[in-house]
């Protein structure tokens, strides 16, 4: 079965998406953990964080940017915001396509995992 962020990125599943370009979309989670909860994901299907191979490093600095810029956009800059990566099973991460959380909106917990 083809991957659940492919399908949004090719438009065959429906998601609210606040940003795009021809490398990354970004769109609203699913279900949010905070006020501001948004993933940014690259087009590419690169399976996980480990997946990323030397020559994109490029791709993770421009997610980041636009995270950095959404950030602003939601309104959540000034107060603070986190930016995560779940990598593997252990990780946590759920859907096996490399994705950035852009969380905040309210005071965050002071517990990395
Ligand atoms: P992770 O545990 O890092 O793999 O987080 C995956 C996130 O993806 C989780 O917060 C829920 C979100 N998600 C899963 N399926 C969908 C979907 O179909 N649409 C949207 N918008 N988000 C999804």
């Amino acid at each position: 079965m083809e991957c659940v962020f492919c399908q949004i990125v090719a438009g065959k599943l429906p998601s609210d998406i606040i940003y795009q370009d021809d490398e990354v979309i970004a769109f609203r989670d699913i279900n949010p953990q905070s006020p501001t909860h948004v993933l940014i994901i690259p087009r590419k299907h690169i399976a996980s964080l480990a997946e990323l191979a030397e020559g994109e490093a490029s791709l993770m600095g421009h997610m980041v940017n636009i995270a950095n810029q959404l950030a602003t956009k939601e309104g959540v800059a000034q107060n603070g915001y986190r930016l995560v990566v779940n990598c593997g099973q252990e990780g946590g991460q759920l859907v096996p396509h490399l994705h950035l959380h852009l969380l905040g909106g309210r005071q965050l917990s002071g517990t990395m995992g």
